[in-house]
């Protein structure tokens, strides 16, 4: 049951993270009632632990791990809810999510090393009349609990569990450092073309506004100004000789491949609330990816290419 539940906190999790549309499901709520499930479990999880650790019949090894496990669960649904409630979102260098995602890889790590010391055959256990009723009760608990939980907890949040900010935050994936790009010295590639600032400013310039939703559990709205980019390549002279994807490039090497089909959906802006960008904000130019999570909006763009890969060819999540 309870790796079940562990499952579904995973899953959900990391659903929430990477989708950027809005889903018939409010799916931060099914992944805190997964949190709150295994809450509800954790008497009965204490005593079995307990006797456990009691037993010499175990090995240290099993012990430490079991200890590691508790100890990672809990900071993960603690770091969850915490996050929730708006009123953190840093501990130290390090933000809520780093922790809560840090703690659940490292859960996921522990339960793996519990499998690979030992194998277990798992128990089948019948589906008879007891075990549906607690699992119905666990249920019922769970959603009271989570609404609850929203209700007197929790901040309003996103479908994604991110929490508003006024003003956009100047975010990074990894470590990319703000680049501060000379405009004189600045072009973007596109296709066979190259465009300046003045060059770029003189195509078909749309306002728009769009939500940056960073997966670090903020989201913030803005008002753009900038050229779709099927507007770009059709004044690049970009020809459609079968290319699979479009790779957007940042000057850091940054970069992320997007679907030939989506071209429609893509804008290179210059400008954010009526101002040019700041340096932190992606000058002269960066991606914005309507319903797309943050790391996609990549900043600092100098070269926008067709491409061979196939956009599923790259991690879900950028690995640089
Ligand atoms: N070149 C580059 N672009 C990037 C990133 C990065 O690390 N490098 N981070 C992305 C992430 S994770 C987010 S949430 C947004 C943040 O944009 P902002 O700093 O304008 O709020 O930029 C995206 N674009
Ligand atoms: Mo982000």
């Amino acid at each position: 049951m309870l790796g079940l539940l562990v499952a579904a906190g995973v899953l959900t999790g990391a659903a929430a993270n990477t989708i950027g549309v809005n889903w018939p499901l409010d799916l931060i709520q099914v992944h805190a009632g997964a949190a709150l499930a295994i809450l509800l479990l954790a008497p009965w999880k204490y005593v079995v632990i307990r006797r456990g650790l009691g037993s010499n019949r175990r090995g240290r090894g099993r012990k430490a791990l079991s200890l590691a496990l508790l100890a990672f669960v809990l900071v993960t649904i603690g770091s969850g809810l915490l996050h929730s409630t708006g009123g953190v979102d840093r501990v130290g260098p390090l933000t809520l999510m780093q922790i809560h995602v840090g703690a659940a890889i490292g859960a996921l790590l522990t339960v793996a090393a519990h499998f690979a010391g030992h194998h277990v055959r798992p128990r089948r256990t019948d589906p008879d009349r007891r075990a549906l009723l607690r699992l119905g009760a666990l249920g019922a608990g769970a959603a009271v609990t989570t609404a609850a939980w929203d209700t007197w907890g929790a901040t309003d949040r996103r479908f994604s569990g991110s929490i508003r900010q006024d003003r956009l935050l100047v975010t990074s994936w990894f470590d990319d450092g703000v680049q501060r790009i000379d405009q004189a010295d600045w072009r973007v590639r596109v296709g066979p073309a190259g465009f300046d600032l003045a060059g770029l400013l003189a195509l078909p310039q749309e306002r728009f506004t769009a939500v940056l939703d960073c997966t670090s559990g903020w989201y913030g709205s803005g008002q753009w100004d900038g050229v779709r980019l099927s507007a770009l390549f059709e004044a690049a002279g970009v020809r459609d000789d079968g290319w699979r994807s479009v790779e957007v490039r940042s000057a850091t090497g940054y970069a992320r491949w997007f679907g030939p089909g989506t071209l429609d959906d893509l804008w290179l802006v210059t400008a954010v609330d009526g101002r040019p960008l700041t340096y932190g904000h992606g000058f002269p130019a960066r991606l914005v990816a309507p319903g797309r999570r943050g790391f996609w909006w990549v900043k600092w763009v100098t070269s926008i290419q067709p491409s061979a890969r196939p956009p599923w060819a790259q991690s879900v999540f950028p690995l640089s």
